[in-house]
């Protein structure tokens, strides 16, 4: 196994070795069991299985041999941050580890227990020191979208370097005005990591790989979901993928992408589902879910449904927006086009949102599908309350939706599975009636 291989370099960045093989050893079983068993999957899988296997040992190598050229490596927990930059500066940009429940009982010696299982996760990984991505950044990026994000800062700022961006609340000009600002600081700061300055053909050559990776993704997200009659792959692996666009390099990740959209245009073609006709298909609404956090995927698959979406910041609030570079001459011109593509991302934290709510009750129809379910983790109040106006707008349509509120433990996962498997019964239930109607 890799991690096996590259333990000296673990072990020099600060990794537990002996803890985060053992923690990798548990990951890979659990996919393997899971994913990899999964029937008719498409041979492109085989990529991202084998880049599962290196998640924390070759990807970490070449993260750090670009850290010894003296490219920058920013770790994130957000989709705010302006990746671009640190693409165009010939960096790394990765999502940190926070979808695991170990680490949680460590992080809760010095977080309260009452904030979101993704926040401890990531915390008690640094004080465990088992992500090898958290090790390897030079510095991880903050930013002020929750409470307990922006406070949790203020304490991680004591185990490793930590930058923080204000992300306005809300939308108005004023607001927007300072969010650009905020995007000049974060790439000054970049050249403070590199120690060089940074240009601005450099900077568009780094907008171009990261919304060539949205392209590619965008591309899977129609192929998986658009196809009533078809369901290419499984939600699962689709998450999957959308879980490892946050820490493969751009530009390999756009290629193999693509290369399983060319596979599953075939399939479409050919009228090659993994799931039988007839399958509900589910949309997924809701709070990130961070790898290792395939609970709901599992409840949903393995009670006989389909999920063709992830609406939430692990799925489609990622990729739908790419920035227009069309025409820009100067780097005061770049930072405004960024920041009109990030505004437009309609997190739970902005006040008012409805455009969230909007694009949902669309995206259901443009995908035809039978449910959603909004998934919220435990203790996330923006999204919790958000849930109360988007399932008001789905019931209005007529949209059948199930709530789901839940953390990493394991404990739930059975009342999960009932609950699922009964809202399950009643779209099919819905389905034969219509069906009986219109005969
Ligand atoms: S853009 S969703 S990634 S902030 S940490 S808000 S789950 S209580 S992650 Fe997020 Fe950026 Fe928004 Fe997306 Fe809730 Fe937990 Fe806060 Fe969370």
């Amino acid at each position: 196994m890799g991690v096996e291989l590259h333990k000296d370099l673990l072990s020099s960045i600060g990794v537990d070795v002996e803890r985060h093989a053992k923690m990798m050893g548990m990951g890979l079983a659990g996919y393997q069991a899971g994913f990899m068993s999964q029937p008719n999957r498409p041979k492109a899988m085989a990529y991202f299985d084998w880049f599962m296997s290196e998640i924390q040992a070759e990807r970490i190598a070449e993260i750090n041999a670009l850290k010894a050229q003296k490219k920058p490596a920013v770790g994130t927990f957000c989709i705010f941050v302006p990746e671009e930059i640190v693409v165009g500066a010939g960096g790394a940009c990765f999502g940190l580890c926070g979808g695991a429940n170990p680490p949680i009982a460590d992080a809760e010696s010095e977080l309260p227990r009452n904030i979101c299982p993704l926040i401890k996760s990531a915390y008690g990984f640094k004080l465990q020191h088992t992500c090898a991505y958290t090790q390897s950044a030079d510095f991880i990026y903050g930013e002020t979208t929750c409470e307990a994000k922006k406070k949790t800062w203020e304490l991680l700022g004591k185990h490793h370097p930590v930058h923080v961006m204000n992300i306005p609340h809300m939308k108005r000009e004023r607001d927007l005005k300072m969010w650009q600002e905020e995007i000049k600081e974060f790439k000054e700061h970049i050249e403070e990591v590199a120690e060089k300055k940074l240009s601005l053909a450099e900077m568009l050559e780094g907008v171009k790989v990261i919304n060539a990776k949205r392209d590619a993704m965008k591309r899977l997200d129609t192929l998986r979901g658009m196809h009533p009659d078809v369901m290419p792959i499984s939600g699962k692996d689709a998450l999957f993928i959308s879980q490892m666009s946050f820490l493969d390099d751009p530009k390999r990740f756009t290629e193999k992408v693509n290369e399983l959209c060319d596979e599953l245009d075939e399939r479409i073609k050919e009228k090659v589902s993994v799931f039988p006709e007839n399958t509900p298909r589910i949309m997924v609404l809701g709070t990130p879910i961070a790898p290792p956090n395939w609970k709901l995927h599992t409840a949903v698959e393995g009670s006989g449904a389909c999920i063709i979406n992830e609406e939430g910041c692990i799925g489609h609030r990622y990729f739908k927006d790419n920035v227009d570079i069309e025409g820009v001459k100067d780097e005061d011109e770049l930072y405004a086009r960024l920041m009109q593509r990030y505004s437009k991302i309609d997190c739970a934290c902005f006040t008012p949102n409805q455009g969230r709510t909007d694009k949902i009750v669309q995206m259901y129809k443009d995908r035809k599908a039978d449910g959603v379910i909004y998934y919220t983790l435990s203790f996330c109040h923006t999204y919790n309350v958000e849930s109360h106006l988007v399932t008001e707008a789905l019931a209005k349509e007529g949209i059948p939706c199930l709530v789901i509120e839940s953390d990493y433990s394991p404990e739930d996962a059975g009342q999960i599975k009932t609950r699922v498997e009964a809202f399950l019964e009643s779209i099919t239930f819905k389905q034969k009636a219509q069906a009986f109607q219109s005969k």
